[in-house]
Order: structure tokens, then sequence, then C-alpha cells
């Protein structure tokens, strides 16, 4: 087959000998953007775009998946099977060790740090400006139906249906500041989702489901936990709640809506697109009552589990609706473990953050290192095993390439595309830097094997002295550590004072990727 290699739609031909089907798409691609019908006569029998499903679990550290941990006291079956036909890649990174900015980056190809660092608070609005391209709006432009059922926190403007005689708290807001009957602008239908359903975030008011813009029942008494969650705190922020509201309810009911929306794109024309954000297992800890004891971490390891099981019922919901092999199945974390997963280690021997140092808001690797699994029917080697660094920001444009989108200069500016590397070039450098970062001021930055935390900690989640003596953690005596992960994943050797030449030099690029508003090979000068 002939295609046009000098567009951006033959890259997929560029890449080599790829299995037949990448050829096929790179040809229904140059033939007929998705969503277009042809001509009559010129009807073509290659497939149409991928449908694409993105699933984004809430605080999963490394060493939760077995495949990546064979000490691992949880049973996740569905991830095994999700690796084993498809790519793990061991060196994945979330922008950030927190949520919504690592859910801003993923959706929109860009370091969250460009434009902010914390999370959205309850009742605050949304980080992503009207004008930026968001990865469902590319696909939207590409002729997909795109849903998101799950977390969204990425705000709402919530200010559009607080009353005029609020007071305007934000922090435990009363049921009565709002017009609960009101649409919420500026959440997930204005960013690019046809519709959506969740509960926004789990452990912050209101507490109730929303279907696209509006609540479905308007809460009306205040925040208590049920149940009372046996691992952790509930970390509940005080506010409205519908009365009744279960917080062990929440994954089971979106797991029930994800398997209908799959079922009801079944002999759709349009390919789909959608984005499972999990609210676990974030805290609250509340696995169902049919889980609990399932593992052998205590109720975290059961509610991952639990949420493994999700895993299957959407691996099991693709494949009755016929579009198994038709789909992208991305499966990621947005940040590593919360702090529980300390004394998880002593409680239980499991070990979330795998051999890894640090936890979530860190900037050492337990920080950010997550779980990143990719299955491409046809497309991606089954059992793949992929050591290259990568990053959650490169998604929108290696999904770019394959629908065949030319992203604008002014959108997904760190984006690099990982399409070689699902291809089974994996001998590519695809990424010659990432800079990792959660709070203001508190950078570091990978090349090659080496990491530089360009502070004098990578530390934000305090360690207890138990597992810090356990570790061999020591002070730093130096303002700067240098790690190279290849020796050292851990990060317990800082070679900083041994290599000031390399420090130099990493600080300097550190600095020229800020300063330079992009980081993508493609806006290179
Ligand atoms: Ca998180």
């Amino acid at each position: 087959m002939d295609t046009d290699n000098s567009s951006p739609r033959g890259l997929w031909n560029e890449m080599g000998p790829g299995p037949r089907v990448l050829g096929g798409i790179a040809l229904a691609l140059t033939l007929a953007p998705a969503g277009c019908a042809l001509p009559p006569g010129d009807q073509d029998p290659t497939p149409r775009l991928p449908n694409i499903v993105l699933i984004y679990a809430d605080d999963m550290g490394y060493g939760d998946l077995a495949i990546q941990n064979p000490e691992s006291r949880i049973p996740t079956p569905n991830l095994d099977r999700l690796a084993s036909e498809g790519m793990c890649f061991t060196d994945a990174h979330s922008s950030s060790g927190i949520c919504t900015p690592s859910r801003y980056a993923l959706l929109t190809g860009r370091y969250h740090w460009r434009e902010f660092h914390g999370i959205v608070n309850v009742f605050e609005g949304s980080v992503i400006a009207p004008e930026r391209l968001t990865l469902p709006e590319m696909l939207k432009q590409q002729g997909y139906v795109t849903g998101c059922i799950g977390k969204w926190h990425l705000g709402w403007d919530w200010d559009a249906i607080r009353r005029p005689e609020s007071p305007g708290t934000k922090l435990g807001a009363s049921p009565e500041e709002f017009d609960w009957s009101l649409a919420i602008p500026d959440g997930p239908l204005d960013h690019g989702f046809d519709s959506y359903f969740g509960d926004d975030v789990p452990n912050f008011p209101p507490y109730t489901w929303f279907r696209d813009e509006h609540v479905l029942a308007a809460p009306t008494v205040a925040f208590a936990p049920d149940p009372v969650p046996a691992e952790g705190a509930a970390e509940g922020r005080a506010g409205p709640m519908v009365e009744g509201w279960k917080l062990d309810a929440v994954m089971p009911r979106l797991t029930e809506e994800v398997v209908d929306w799959i079922h009801g794109q079944s002999g759709g024309e349009a390919p789909f697109f959608l984005y499972f954000p999990w609210t676990s297992p974030h805290a609250p800890i509340v696995p169902t009552e049919e889980w609990k004891g399932r593992s052998a971490a205590g109720p975290y390891g059961d509610f991952v589990a639990q949420s493994d099981a999700t895993l299957g019922r959407v691996l099991e919901a693709l494949e009755a609706a016929g579009v198994a092999d038709d789909t992208l199945v991305i499966f990621t974390s947005d940040n590593g473990p919360e702090h529980y997963a300390y004394p998880r280690v002593r409680n239980t021997g499991h070990r979330s953050m795998g051999p890894l140092r640090g936890l979530k808001r860190d900037i050492w690797e337990g920080g950010h290192r997550i779980p990143f699994l990719a299955r491409w029917p046809g497309v991606v080697a089954e059992g793949t095993v992929c050591e290259a660094l990568v990053s959650q920001v490169d998604v929108m444009a290696t999904i770019a390439t394959a629908v065949g989108f030319e992203l604008p200069d002014d959108s997904a500016e760190d984006s690099h595309d990982l399409t070689p590397l699902l291809k089974g070039v994996l001998d590519t450098t695809i990424r010659d830097s990432l800079v990792h970062n959660t709070r203001k001021d508190h950078y570091a930055i990978r090349v090659g094997d080496w990491v530089l935390i360009d502070a004098k900690s990578g530390g934000i989640s305090r360690v207890p002295g138990w597992f810090a003596e356990a570790s061999g953690h020591v002070p730093n005596p130096h303002e700067a550590a240098l790690f190279n992960l290849r020796e050292d994943l851990g990060q317990l050797e800082n070679l900083f004072s041994e290599n000031p030449d390399r420090v130099a030099q990493m600080r300097s690029l550190l600095q020229r990727i800020r300063e330079e508003g992009h980081s993508a090979p493609r806006l290179a000068d």
C-alpha cells in the first residue's frame, strides 16, 4: 500500500514494518478522517480509528502491581493480564506527585507547573483555560464520541450556581449556598467530553452524583463518613452531602456506569474515547463487603484488588461489545501511594512504593514513577516490557499520531510521541529529559539514568523514623542530590559532590526547559 510518508498521517509507515493493521490505520487516516462518510463506491474495508480507553487510578503505587513487585501481597490478575497482553512501561511518570496537576498534564500534554502547582480545592474553579486544547477536544475533532466517568478534580464554575445571598465561603459550605437545580459550567462538558458521570472528587463536597452538568440529587445534610474506613482516615472535607451517601458504593456504581457506557457504544458509527479516572485506591479506603479480606495487604490491598476487578469488568465489556481488538487501553495512576503506605509495610509487609524512595507529593521516584500499561491488539506486541523514560504528558502527542491529528504549536507543548516504543522500537530514546515537580520551587530533572533533585531533599511526605532507618536514609550534607537510577533506583547514594559538571549541565537544562515554555521535539527551534 502506498501512502504519503511526508504527511503526519504517514508516520506509522515510516516506523518500518509494523503489524499489518498499522498500515490499515494509516490508509484509513489518509483517506478519511473518522466520522466522515466516504462517497458511495469508495467504501474502504480498512479498520476505522481505534477506540481509546484511558483508565486512571488514584494514588496507586508502583509496587501495587504484582507484575512489577514480586513480593506484592495483593492479587491483581487483571492488571497482570493487561500487561501480558500489551506493554508495561517501567520508567513512566506522572507530571506531579498529586492529583489535579497530573490530570491536567495527562489531558493537555503540557507540564502542569507551567500553569500551577496545587490541587483544585473544595468548590474551586477550573484549572483548564477555555482556549487550552484537551485530549478529548482533539479526539472530538477527529470524530470521536468522548465520555468521562469517575473522578474529575479539575474544577467547575461553582460561582455560577451560588445563590446571590450566599456568603461565598468555600470550605464547609452549607447546602443552602447553592441552587442545585442549575447546570454547573466549566466542567468535563466544557473541556471536550460529550458526557460525564461521577462524584467529581470522592472526599470533597458535594457528596452526590453528577450527570453531565447537573447533580442527580441535591445534597441536604452535612458530610459524615459511612462507612468509616477500616484503614486510614476518610479524609472527607466538610460540606454538603446527599442523605444516605455511601462511600463504598462509589467504585461499584462507577463500574456499572462504565460497563453500560461501553455497551452503549456497541455498533456506533464513531470511534469512542472513554476516560475512566478511578476514585480508588485513594482514601477513603472503602472496599465493599465482598472484597474485604481478599488480599494480604489489609483494607487498602482489598481496595486495590476490588479495583483490579473493575479493570476486569472493563476488559470484559470491551470483549462483549466486540471491540476489544479495535481498542487501545491505557492504564496508569496519577501519583504515588499515600502516607498510609509506610505503616502498611510494617503491618502487612506490602510495599506500595515497591523499590522506590518516597510517596505521593515527593519528587523522589516514589512520588511520580507510576504503573503504566498499554494494550493495543495488532499494534503493541504482547508481553513487552519497555524501560524507556516516558511521561503521561506524552499521551496526547502519541494519540495525536494514532488518530492523524496535527497538533497546533500552542498545544501539548511538552508532549513526546511514544509511537516508536508502542511499535516495538524499544532501543530508541524518545525523551532525553523529564522534569519532576509537585510544589513551587521544588524541582528535579531526569537526564538518561541520572536524576538531579535540585533541592536539599526530594521529600515532602513525612517519613517515619523506623522506615528511614530501615531503608538506610541519611541526612544530605549538600544543597542538592544526584542519583544514578540504573545503579541506585532507591536513591540512597548521593553523587552530587563528585559530579559538578553533570550537575551544572542538568541545572542549565532545567532552567532552559522552564524558561522556553515548551519541550516537545516538534516545537524545537
Ligand atoms: Ca491522586
